[in-house]
């Protein structure tokens, strides 16, 4: 059995997101996800995302190819999550490559293509220009 960890704020839930969850399910035969929490957002990027973790999480959980989803407290822990829940495989869009390249002595650590031309900045920018 092979469990795939990948990791995302995933807010104005899109497209984008559901490709990569997809592919990062199909690696493995349990995906877990974990969720950025509203304060983690905060202190990275200095701003909430719109939807809330809860609202956030309650969309990952029901996807059909998402295993269990968690909230991820804090960037500097994905060895410890890692670890926690057994992750075979950690997946990221390639957005970050290179930048979890340390965790290959953990776990095998896949980049996936990131698709193109959505992005929840974008939709926002897009939303607001509406109104
Ligand atoms: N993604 C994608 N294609 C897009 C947009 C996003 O494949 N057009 C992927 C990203 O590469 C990422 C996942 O969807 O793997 C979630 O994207 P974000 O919500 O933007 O996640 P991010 O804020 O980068 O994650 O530990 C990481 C943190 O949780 C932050």
């Amino acid at each position: 059995m092979k469990t795939v960890i990948t990791f995302g704020t995933f807010d104005v839930f899109h497209v984008g997101h559901v490709k990569l969850l997809k592919r990062a399910a199909a690696l493995g035969d349990t995906l877990i996800v974990g969720v950025s929490t509203d304060q983690l957002n905060f202190s990275k990027k200095g701003r909430f995302p719109v939807y809330s973790e809860q609202d956030r999480m309650q969309i990952i959980n029901s996807l059909r190819f998402v295993n269990f989803c968690f909230p991820e407290e804090s960037l500097e822990k994905k060895a410890e999550y890692i670890t926690y829940y057994g992750a075979d495989v950690l997946v990221m869009g390639d957005d970050w490559k290179g930048k979890f390249d340390q965790f290959n002595a953990l776990c095998e650590v896949v980049y996936l293509p990131r698709t193109p031309s959505v992005s929840t900045t974008e939709l926002i920018e897009i939303i607001k220009s509406e109104v």
